[in-house]
């Protein structure tokens, strides 16, 4: 009951990142050209620093600038969308997660949405992911 599948909790993530973007009212298109900042074709990690950085500091609830396991795993009753799908990336084994951590991690959107394995998003490949939201 409280354990949403593995692909659920991904895909939690990727509207989590989106929400800002108002998708709703968009199609595809305009809110890929609005992904990727640089303006070169493909949604990367570095497209999406800023939004993550902006969650990082929304998910460090007690501001000492690290992700303990309590802050990615959402209240039991939260309607929010689950921050949890972050992979947890604590990569010194220290059990937190620092900002150039979370940051170093590869976005879920990526992580779901890259089909070639290029670590990038192309407009097909995030059409694709669009297309199957709610599945
Ligand atoms: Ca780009
Ligand atoms: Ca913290
Ligand atoms: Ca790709």
């Amino acid at each position: 009951m409280q354990s949403p599948t593995r692909n659920t909790l991904l895909f939690s993530t990727v509207l989590l990142g989106l929400s800002q973007l108002s998708l709703a009212d968009e199609t595809g298109e305009t809110a890929f050209s609005r992904l990727d900042r640089d303006g070169n074709g493909y949604i990367e990690a570095s497209d999406m620093s800023a939004m993550r950085e902006r969650m990082f500091r929304r998910l460090d609830r007690d501001s000492d600038g690290f992700l303990s396991r309590q802050e990615l795993t959402p209240p039991a009753q939260s309607s929010h969308p689950a921050p949890s799908a972050v992979v947890w990336p604590d990569a010194n084994g220290d059990d937190k997660v620092s900002m150039s951590e979370f940051l170093a991690q590869e976005p879920a959107l990526i992580l779901r949405g890259d089909r070639d394995g290029d670590h990038r998003l192309n407009a097909d490949e995030f059409r694709q992911l669009i297309a199957s939201r709610g599945n």
